[in-house]
């Protein structure tokens, strides 16, 4: 749902003209530096760009979904580093509280969220939980007015730079799955946290992650999101929902910067007398890489006008992820072969877009879950 055309329009405009004249620049040296330039996320937070998704009621710009996924595909016209370092404040960290959260909860951390002045995380993967989410182990015991919290999360994007946490952990000890999950908030500088060491990443430089560590942290009983126990992992499943099709989205963004580059190459690159364009082989290439990425985008939109009108979206948010990330590892693969050695050659930046892109197959959720969730899906709605 666009509401206004000419105010999504200027803000389209404004998005794209901060990529290329700002961020596109930085991409080399955020890669190399492992670091996003203060001023630039200063910038990002002045145009709002933390709070996109977050209700202008709460400060945020109130976006629609399809609002939002526009709007992403523009932002991810670069390092996928920028986009992640306000995603959890847009997505996975913030939506649990303005999907489930009480109107004190929304009241006392969405603005912060949507100013930048909070970076919010996301804390559910754990050592020894993944794929299978519900099987986590972290627990949190009640004592009094205040509930005690233990054990270890893994790969926590921008947990070094968290101000808070949005926490899944095990209230019932007897139930040991999915109804024995609460949600919290947490204040990253509570008692009892300690960050493990910024990982060593294959790409996504700039964006960083860590474990966060849970020592009889102390969390008062009214920061459960939603005020009631037990209700955590539905919260957490439907804020990925809303993450699917934001990372499926973020596929299409880059996607588009890597064919065009591609293209440009193409177009440019001479060999055997002409361009390399001019080559069916390499057109063949072009032409697949289009064909998918224009699917993916379809797709996308249709999750968002989805979700925007109200309707059920859990399957066609993970068929937009499944294929829009298997479609940008593709057209990666493809983009490295139209530049040839110059696509293996780190100054290209190419290589690091097929580095950066491995990611969107495995986070919030592997393309072999998206597939179980869709299936399940398919065979529940067929029993009725
Ligand atoms: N929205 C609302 N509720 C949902 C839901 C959704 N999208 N998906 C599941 N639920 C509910 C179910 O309805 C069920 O509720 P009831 O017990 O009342 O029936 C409950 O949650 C448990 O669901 P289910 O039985 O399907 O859970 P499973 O343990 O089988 O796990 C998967 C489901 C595998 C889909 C889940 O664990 C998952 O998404 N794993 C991947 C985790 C992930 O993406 N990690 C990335 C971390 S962020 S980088």
């Amino acid at each position: 749902m666009i509401r206004d055309h000419e105010v999504l329009n200027i803000l389209l405009d404004s998005v794209r003209r901060f990529v290329r004249e700002r961020l596109v620049p930085a991409e080399a040296q955020v890669a190399e530096s492992d670091q996003i330039p203060e001023p630039l996320i200063e910038e990002m937070k002045a145009m709002g760009l933390f709070g996109l998704t977050i209700p202008e009621e709460y400060g945020g710009l109130g976006l629609s979904a399809e609002e939002e996924v526009l709007t992403v595909f523009e932002l991810c016209q670069t390092s996928p580093a920028f986009r992640s370092m306000a995603g959890t404040n847009l997505g996975i960290g913030s939506q649990g509280i303005l999907i489930d959260g009480t109107q004190e909860q929304k009241q006392t951390y969405l603005p912060k969220m949507a100013s930048g002045e909070y970076i919010a995380s996301f804390a559910l993967t754990e050592p020894g939980s993944g794929s299978d989410a519900a099987s986590l182990q972290t627990t949190a015991m009640r004592d009094g007015d205040n509930y005690i919290i233990n054990g270890t999360k893994r790969y926590i994007t921008n947990a070094p730079e968290a101000s808070v946490f949005t926490l899944m952990a095990r209230t019932d000890p007897g139930n040991r799955r999915a109804g024995g999950i609460s949600a919290f908030i947490v204040d990253a500088r509570s008692k009892g946290i300690a960050l493990g060491a910024v990982d060593k990443k294959m790409g996504l430089k700039g964006s960083h992650t860590c474990d966060v560590i849970f020592e009889d942290c102390v969390v008062p009983a009214k920061n459960i999101i939603g005020g009631k126990p037990g209700l955590g992992f539905k919260t957490a499943m439907k804020t990925l929902d809303k993450g699917r099709m934001h990372i499926a989205a973020i596929c299409v963004g880059v996607a588009q910067r890597i064919l065009n580059d591609a293209l440009k190459y193409a177009v440019e690159r001479r060999q055997f007398g002409q361009p390399i364009a001019n080559f069916q082989l390499v057109q063949a290439m072009l032409a697949d890489s289009k064909t998918e990425l224009y699917a993916a985008r379809t797709m996308v939109i249709d999750v968002a006008r989805r979700r925007d009108d109200g309707l059920e979206h859990t399957t066609e948010a993970a068929c937009a992820k499944l294929f829009a990330s298997e479609m940008c590892g593709r057209v990666a693969d493809k983009a490295i072969q139209i530049l040839g050695g110059a696509g293996y050659m780190a100054e290209y930046g190419m290589e690091r877009f097929y580095r950066d892109v491995r990611i969107l197959r495995i986070y919030e959720g592997t393309s072999q879950i998206q597939q179980l969730v869709i299936a399940k899906n398919m065979i529940r709605d067929f029993a009725g």
